[in-house]
């Protein structure tokens, strides 16, 4: 892009109101402030593709937004009748008594995320099931008819002390979708009832409010029903920082619709400080992973008036505001991104032996691509069937939070010489960079190892600017770039193999309008042994190598596993065992048939965190010899194929006919499988199925049922244990559902196990 010339766009209008919004401005900010800076501002048909940038620039965040970019990385608990049935979506059915919770220790989980360094926890008070987590007035299905403290107890309620105490904010995830509501005789959801004017919260005798406000709406029962729980919420156990609004719908049922703009009114009104998820407030990354965006801008557009709107779509794939997106636009909104995963495969406890946990490199890497990467981070930490986070997770939050602090808890640019305004860690000093002072330099009083360095925008009245940077080092009588990046926003962490030196220059390369900074930093963090990852061919040989995605800072032109993990050693098992310095090195793929490998890195004397994969049945003598209906170009062959870029794919349609047949060659003995869903596409998640096996590939027994949730956002494999092991030669698996208003069925890899 060229660089805007204010000049050639500013109409005689804007002009004028420029000249009257500087005369209100400090000195510092004349230049760079060229329209007056707003949470949204709207697109006007005469707007050029530079003016468009210009407002994009001039979008800045609400109050609620920044103190919730500032909260950086923050937990979520997902609890309720999912983490007793093992399931990832409950039906809305389950009897409450199977929410049998003996011991709950809230405070233990805040204990953990305060050493995590955590700001804030989002609680599943209601998830898609519909059972509540808090005594609410205006529903039966909850902790009121567990056994759980004889139905007197009150999750919510312990959470809310246990916040109080630990210094943690508090947020609250209300499910729209609620499958109690819509599944039972007299539920409210979708029942077709009329719009009247109603008075929010519903008088329940015997149960008074202290908070004696009350709105009147003009709603339908379902929306009563959601605002007065919004009400109890919001009252009872506040102070409430952060409203969570699910996208994800199991099921619909009515043509329900939502009258958000009047939940909006009583959050508001009860919740001043709590930013909105899932609306105008924050916004979802697009994947439930924990991938990040290259270029993650907060500069959101939309066609509708977001201060206005009802209805929020999800905000998904790689580009959502690059200029060619906010030319689309009418609207400019500022938006921060939620980078939301779980420490567990799956969002609710399953078990300790079988459901993965991410190790402490893993969710490091999440903690600086996420909030280093202009949004917030939301680590989901699924309490147990004992009421409490798992020792694992809490070994990982506890060793991320060491991390965090000791990589970004001392600055290395804390004596060096530079512009005092970025480098004086106050928030209220930022530095214009005007008249072309597009290259900063930074000077230590001595030399230091650093391998992180740290950019913040001032957003909180600037907006974001830059789309271009790069970092020089001083090194050998000479600067060096070290690393290359797109936008800064809030923040941005660079990442590069450790330099020592005394001198840095910050280049800005390219900017929607004049920049301005806010603070910068430089860090060293302790190279750690890679994490690894494993893959095994059709034939059956496994190789290990250094997880790819932690390499990803290219660091110019060299082999960045190479230059990276010189004198590095990788260690294997085969039996279960952990392996230790004198495991069986690896130095080439090796064959290996069925069962658990363990792997890790050890480099300079540190030992890595582990990797494991629990490799199912070789493929090499299986063949697909149906698939039925198959499209062109995703075959049978494609879910054996030990390659999950590549999916199997059946027509459209085929309703009780999508199934493959596979021949294993020989009679197998089978205690499980796993489902790996294609992620390019969404539309062939099979959620529900059955499979069936055949010793002589014609008379075909029924085994069982299996169920999936939440494929859609969150395709990853997903394993089913059978009630007992069947000894097969063949096996047909049929899909029954499908996810969402899909009619296609698709597997990228199938696995079975003994
Ligand atoms: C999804 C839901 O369907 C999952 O169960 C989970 O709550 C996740 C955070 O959002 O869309």
């Amino acid at each position: 892009m060229t660089k805007p010339t204010t000049k050639s766009f500013i109409t005689v209008l804007q002009i004028t109101i420029l000249v009257l919004f500087f005369s209100s401005c400090t000195n510092n900010s004349k230049q760079a402030i060229l329209l007056p800076a707003a949470n949204t501002i709207p697109i006007d048909d005469d707007d050029s593709r530079d003016s468009v940038l210009l407002k994009a620039a001039h979008v800045i965040p609400s109050e609620n937004q920044m103190n919730a970019l500032k909260d950086e990385f923050i937990a979520f608990v997902h609890f309720g009748p999912n983490t007793f049935t093992k399931l990832e979506w409950g039906n809305g059915m389950e009897d409450p008594a199977v929410f049998n919770l003996k011991n709950l220790d809230t405070d233990q989980w805040c204990r953990a995320m305060k050493d995590a360094g955590m700001k804030k926890v989002i609680i599943t008070a209601k998830h898609h099931d519909g059972f509540v987590l808090w005594q609410s007035r205006y529903t039966k299905h909850g902790v009121m008819s567990s056994p759980f403290e004889d139905g007197k107890g009150d999750i919510l309620k312990e959470l809310s002390l246990s916040c109080k105490k630990f210094g943690i904010k508090l947020g609250v995830y209300l499910s729209p979708a609620d499958l109690f509501q819509i599944e039972s005789k007299e539920g409210l959801y979708g029942n077709l009832s009329k719009y009247t004017k109603r008075t929010i919260p519903r008088e329940v005798e015997g149960r008074p409010f202290e908070n004696k406000t009350t709105f009147e709406f003009e709603v339908d029962d379902y929306n009563e029903y959601f605002l007065n729980q919004l009400f109890e919420l919001l009252t009872e156990y506040g102070p409430i920082d952060e409203v969570w609004f699910d996208g994800a719908h199991p099921k619909r049922k009515g043509g329900q619709q939502y009258k958000y703009r009047d939940w909006k009114k009583l959050i508001t009104a009860l919740a001043p400080n709590a930013v909105v998820f899932g609306k105008e407030g924050t916004r979802w990354c697009g994947n439930e992973a924990g991938a990040t965006r290259d270029t993650e801008w907060n500069s959101i557009p939309y066609t509708e008036d977001p201060r206005t709107m009802n209805l929020f779509a999800d905000i998904t794939g790689e580009d959502v505001a690059s200029i060619d997106k906010l030319m689309k636009g009418k609207y400019l909104h500022y938006q921060p991104a939620e980078t939301n995963t779980s420490i567990r495969e799956g969002w609710f406890y399953r078990n300790d032996d079988e459901q993965q946990v991410r190790n402490t490199d893993d969710v490091f890497d999440i903690y600086e691509r996420s909030v280093g990467g202009n949004s917030i981070f939301l680590l989901n930490i699924p309490p147990n069937r004992e009421g409490i986070f798992s020792e694992k997770d809490v070994k990982v939050l506890q060793e991320t939070g060491k991390r965090i602090k000791e990589t970004y808890g001392t600055d290395l640019l804390e004596k060096a010489e530079g512009p005092v305004e970025l480098l004086d860690a106050n928030e209220d000093t930022f530095m214009v960079l005007d008249n072309d002072k597009l290259i900063l330099e930074f000077k230590l009083p001595k030399e230091a190892k650093i391998n992180r360095f740290v950019i913040q925008e001032d957003v909180k009245r600037h907006g974001e600017r830059v789309s271009k940077h790069a970092l020089d080092v001083w090194i050998n009588g000479d600067w060096q770039e070290v690393v290359s990046s797109t936008n800064i926003g809030y923040k941005r962490i660079l990442r590069f193999p450790e330099v020592t030196t005394n001198k840095f220059r910050l280049r800005i390369l390219d900017y929607r309008a004049i920049p301005v900074l806010q603070n910068v930093s430089a860090h060293y963090y302790k190279s750690r042994p890679p994490v690894l990852e494993m893959h095994r061919t059709k034939l059956g040989l496994v190789d290990i190598a250094p997880k790819m995605a932690d390499f990803k800072w290219n660091p110019h032109g060299e082999n960045a596993s190479g230059n990276l993990t010189k004198g590095m050693k990788i260690v294997y098992t085969t039996n279960g065992e952990l392996p230790s310095e004198s495991s069986t090195e690896y130095k080439e793929p090796f064959a290996f048939a069925n069962g658990m490998v363990k792997a890790l890195a050890i480099m300079n004397g540190e030992v890595g965190s582990m990797s494991e994969h629990n490799f199912g049945l070789l493929k090499n003598k299986w063949k697909v010899i149906d698939d039925n209906g198959s499209v062109k170009e995703h075959n049978g062959d494609m879910l054996i194929d030990e390659n999950k870029d590549t999916f199997w794919q059946s027509e459209k349609n085929l309703i009780n006919k999508q199934y493959v047949t596979l021949d294993l060659g020989e009679q197998t003995s089978i205690s499980a499988f796993k489902y790996t869903p294609p992620t390019t596409v969404a539309t062939g998640m099979i959620q529900k199925g059955i499979i069936y096996s055949s010793l002589d590939g014609e008379n075909w027994k029924a085994i069982e049922n299996f169920e999936f949730g939440n494929l859609i956002n969150d395709p990853t494999p997903r394993m089913h244990k059978f009630k007992s092991s069947f000894s097969t030669r063949y096996i047909k698996l049929m899909a029954l559902e499908i996810a969402g208003a899909n009619d296609s069925a698709a597997i990228a890899e199938l696995d079975f196990y003994k």
